[in-house]
């Protein structure tokens, strides 16, 4: 096992990483921007390093910094979080150079999977439901249109190095399609270094339900059962729940099974999650996998009872998983909120500023990730999520019981968040019956 590990992220996950490491007796080498410095969750690691300056391309996504502080730090490991390098094929493969373990999957995998194209030729080999549409690239317009005209408007533009909905685009008609094209083709040359698109029919309103995967260096993996991440603006997911409201059983064994297919034709280790979409009639298609570890985490976590982090770090230092598939049930519901420093009444702009009040709530069910406190700053620079509540009850009316008493019990002054549009949402009968879809948020509210 790793005697020392440095946490190349920060804010909620570097604590939740450090405090994973503390209850192994792992010791834990924090880094921090100039903007992090005095944070209080760095006085919880072992040592702290400054790597740069504010903008994460001046620190947290700077290569050669996170290795000179790892090895400045004598570390035998790396765990890179979310965002950030987290699913940076380059970067693993730098760490493996270095002979710094990677906490994470293997880069090869990282490498065909992160690519959408790819990622889906090993669903196919995988027998696992795809939606119609192209079979891999589209080279001409000719040929997209061919597509489109045998799968039917409306269709979604993707682009193949793309991810987390950047750079998609729906059409609806032949016109649509050649603009979309041309315009799909030049974000994703601009934002990606790789213009490469391809065509799928655009399933309408659907749910989202992404499967919790956990595989060891030994060929054993495990699905930790699914979560329902159907609430979302622009792509930002704000609550995930598990199990998927509506979902039977057997749709969920299936939906698992699928994931953990894809998983092993991958060559796949350590913890991933499979993305998929689902219709109406309940019939699943692959969209994509994210190789990381998760924001939602935590709720897997909570209806399976398994720590998500400490797993991840004994399958990086070469442990077989010692739980077994029969073993992992799925017990309660688990639901997750993200906080966000956020003005929901001004078009969700950014509230960056000091939290004067906070009072957290506690009691019986509920669990609160996050690095900020009374008298924290939240700057600019990062993405605005302060932290993630999270509820698990025996049942979804007991959780959502839950979720409103933690709403009314929290205060959080000095910066705009989405609390209030929270209690509206939990509140609100469409999503009480899980009678929602992934516009419901943009549509409702
Ligand atoms: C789709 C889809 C419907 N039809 N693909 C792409 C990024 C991934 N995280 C979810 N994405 C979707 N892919 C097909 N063929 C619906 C989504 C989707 C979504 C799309 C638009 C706006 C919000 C969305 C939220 C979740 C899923």
């Amino acid at each position: 096992m790793f005697q020392r590990i440095l946490i190349a992220n920060r804010g909620e996950i570097a604590l939740r990483i450090i405090r994973a490491c503390r209850e192994m007796g792992i010791e834990t080498v924090a880094v921090f921007s100039e903007a992090d410095r005095g944070a209080h969750y760095l006085s919880l690691a072992d040592q702290a390093i400054c790597i740069g300056s504010a903008p994460a391309s001046e620190s947290y996504l700077k290569i050669e910094r996170i290795i000179s502080a790892a090895e400045v730090g004598n570390v035998q490991a790396i765990h890179p979080g979310y965002g950030f390098l987290a699913e940076n094929a380059h970067f693993a493969e730098v760490c493996r150079s270095c002979n710094i373990e990677f906490i994470g999957p293997p880069h090869e995998a990282m490498q065909k999977l992160g690519d959408k194209v790819s990622a889906k030729a090993i669903a196919r080999e995988a027998k696992v439901n795809l939606v119609p549409g192209s079979d891999g690239l589209v080279e001409s317009e000719a040929e997209a249109l061919a597509v489109a005209d045998r799968i039917g408007y409306p269709v979604l533009i993707k682009a193949t190095a793309g991810g987390g909905g950047k750079g998609m685009r729906v059409a609806r008609n032949d016109i649509n399609l050649k603009a979309g094209l041309k315009q799909a083709a030049q974000e994703a040359e601009k934002a990606f270094k790789n213009s490469g698109v391809y065509i799928e029919k655009y399933v309408e309103a659907p749910r989202h339900v992404e499967v919790q995967l956990l595989g060891d260096q030994h060929g054993n993996m495990l699905h930790l059962w699914e979560r329902d991440c159907t609430l979302q603006r622009r792509h930002q997911k704000l609550v995930e729940e598990s199990p998927a409201p509506t979902l039977p059983l057997a749709v969920r064994e299936d939906i698992c099974k699928a994931a953990v297919r894809l998983a092993k034709t991958a060559n796949y280790w350590n913890a991933g999650t499979c993305e998929f979409i689902v219709d109406k009639n309940h019939q699943f298609y692959f969209i994509e996998v994210n190789a990381r570890i998760q924001v939602e985490h935590p709720v897997t976590e909570l209806v399976t009872g398994i720590d998500l982090i400490k797993s991840q770090i004994r399958v990086a230092a070469g442990e077989p998983l010692d739980i077994k598939q029969r073993n992992i049930a799925a017990t309660g519901c688990a639901i997750e909120l993200r906080i966000n420093a956020e003005d929901p009444d001004n078009g969700f702009r950014p509230s960056p500023g000091k939290i004067t009040k906070l009072r957290i709530p506690g009691g019986p069910g509920i669990r609160f990730d996050s690095h900020v406190h009374e008298g924290y700053v939240i700057g600019p620079n990062y993405d605005s999520m302060i932290g993630k509540l999270i509820v698990h009850r025996a049942n979804r009316a007991e959780a959502f019981a839950t979720m409103k008493r933690a709403l009314d019990e929290f205060v959080l002054e000095g910066i705009k968040t989405t609390i209030p549009l929270a209690k509206k949402i939990f509140r609100h009968s469409a999503f009480i019956e899980g009678d929602v879809d992934t516009t419901f948020i943009e549509r409702t509210f």
